[in-house]
């Protein structure tokens, strides 16, 4: 092969590997900002699941309340993908409720409330997302689940997520969020009888994915820069 020609293929492997590049850094681009915009919208859910084993075979109520503690209509709660393999039975969404089966609660008028009914199996889950505005005056707003006999609507568990004293009062609780920049998902750590969080997952959030793309794109970039120094 002359001089010549080794120099021409050189060329054309610059120019393919330039237009690889370049098509693969529109790709990335677009995702990135695809994705960006996706992270505009409400809060990543976190898939959220319960051990009821202990109770198999119970009537029972999911009680999720949201309590306004800022004096201000500012946030929002929406629970989706409820499951279980026990029984689902009647739903009231009917309190600053909407929706179903992914419904959206609010704190208008001080409560929004969303009520379902089952017959327990050894788990049930949701997918939860809520939004997390407080401007500090009074007390963050408060999201609980409660686990309810439904004849009675008295706690059909004994948990330690007791916090009577507070602006906004709960006892017994599943789980707590207070809706504040930063809102942590709190748990029991002791139930009577046991019905033990089997985890909570967050979803794959918008950030994350915002993050990936950028990492993608900066690794093209390095690959592409060293492809044209070897082509040189
Ligand atoms: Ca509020
Ligand atoms: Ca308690």
């Amino acid at each position: 092969m002359t001089r010549h020609a080794v120099l021409s293929n050189e060329s054309t492997f610059a120019r393919l590997a330039a237009r690889r590049s370049s098509s693969w850094q529109k790709r990335c681009a677009a995702f990135v900002i695809t994705v960006a915009a996706c992270a505009a919208g409400p809060a990543a859910a976190t898939l959220v699941s319960f051990d009821t084993s202990s109770l198999a075979g119970s009537a029972a109520r999911l009680d999720f309340s949201l309590l306004d503690g800022d004096f201000t209509e500012n946030n929002s709660v929406t629970v989706a993908s409820l499951s279980t393999d026990g029984t689902l039975g009647g739903v009231d969404c009917t309190l600053s409720c909407s929706g179903g089966p992914s419904y959206a609660i609010t704190d208008t008028g001080g409560l929004g409330q969303l009520l379902q009914d089952l017959i327990l199996g050894s788990y049930f889950s949701f997918d939860l997302s809520f939004t997390t505005n407080y401007p500090g005056n009074g007390a963050p707003d408060r999201l609980s689940l409660l686990l309810l006999d439904p004849l009675t609507n008295f706690t059909l568990v004994d948990t330690d997520l007791d916090f009577l004293n507070d602006p906004v009062p709960t006892q017994d609780a599943l789980l707590v969020v207070d809706l504040a920049p930063g809102a942590q998902i709190q748990l029991p750590t002791a139930t009577d009888p046991n019905v033990p969080s089997a985890g909570i997952i967050p979803e794959p959030g918008a950030g994350g994915l915002v993050a990936l793309g950028l990492v993608l794109l900066s690794g093209q970039r390095i690959r592409s820069r060293r492809q044209s120094a070897q082509a040189r």
